[in-house]
């Protein structure tokens, strides 16, 4: 369970502005500090084990169903003859994705998160010890969709990537501007559809720049491919 938001099970948001019915102010505080104090140590040691390989990650987090396997796929086909690439992925249920990325030939862990709605530290700690990784490697992370909660977990990646698709309105970074702080990135996704939608790209963009000025930002479509050597040019810098 999140302890963060506490989803999934009774409400109690332990959010900056959360609150939790019988819990005092400073006691949930304490409490997060807490699990995000012990999140973070760990993803330091996941950092610094990465570093010390010479291996880059990425964390792709987003809404559920915005098209972060996909890309993935897309990614890793058009980059895995320069570079090993290993993924971890994170879902509440199913190998699904992790069998998406494995039908291309790269190695691929999932993680269930069960009632969990994002991945921690930990988690990816163990998941490095089973991979085979090998050094100077790019590492893929998908985290579970959802735009609240995986914010705040630093998992020991490089940078977080936020992938935003046309269908969820332009809003979203507005709505949800953690994950909007968080990412170096966005990768506007679905813009094979913009000729369906009332969706207006220069807003959205707009908003997503008024919450993080300094992110960058890609259209792409993981249908037909636009953006995608603006992405791997993106990783390739990166990984330089
Ligand atoms: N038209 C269009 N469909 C897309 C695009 N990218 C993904 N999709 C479709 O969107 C749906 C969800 O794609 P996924 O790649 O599974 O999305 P996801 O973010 O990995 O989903 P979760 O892991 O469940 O959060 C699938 O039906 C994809 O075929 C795109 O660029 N254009
Ligand atoms: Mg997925």
């Amino acid at each position: 369970m999140c302890a963060v938001c506490g989803c999934g099970e009774k409400k109690s948001y332990l959010g900056k502005f959360g609150h939790a019915p019988g819990m005092n102010a400073s006691r949930m505080i304490r409490i997060e500090r807490d699990i995000l104090g012990r999140n973070d140590a760990r993803a330091r040691e996941n950092r610094s084990h990465l570093d010390e390989r010479g291996i880059f990650a990425l964390n792709l987090v987003s809404s559920p169903g915005s098209g972060k396997t996909s890309l993935l796929v897309r990614t890793i086909e058009a980059l895995k003859e320069r570079v090993p690439i290993a993924v971890i992925e994170g879902d509440q249920q199913t190998s699904n994705d992790a069998e998406r990325i494995r039908k291309t030939g790269i190695q691929a862990i999932q993680i269930n998160t069960g009632k969990g709605c994002h991945l921690d530290a930990h988690m990816v700690g163990d998941a490095l010890k089973k991979l085979d990784l090998m050094d100077r490697s790019l590492l893929l992370i998908e985290n579970v969709g959802n735009l609240v909660c995986p914010a705040s977990f630093d998992l020991g990646e490089h940078r977080k990537v936020v992938v935003l698709s046309v269908t969820e309105g332009e809003d979203k970074p507005l709505k949800y501007p953690d994950m909007f702080m968080a990412s170096s990135l966005m990768l506007l996704n679905k813009t094979d559809l913009l000729p369906y939608l009332e969706f207006d790209t220069g807003q959205c963009i707009a908003n997503a720049l008024e919450i993080n000025p300094d992110m960058g930002v890609i259209r792409t479509s993981a249908k037909n491919c636009d953006g995608l050597s603006e992405w791997v040019s993106w990783i390739a810098e990166k990984l330089a």
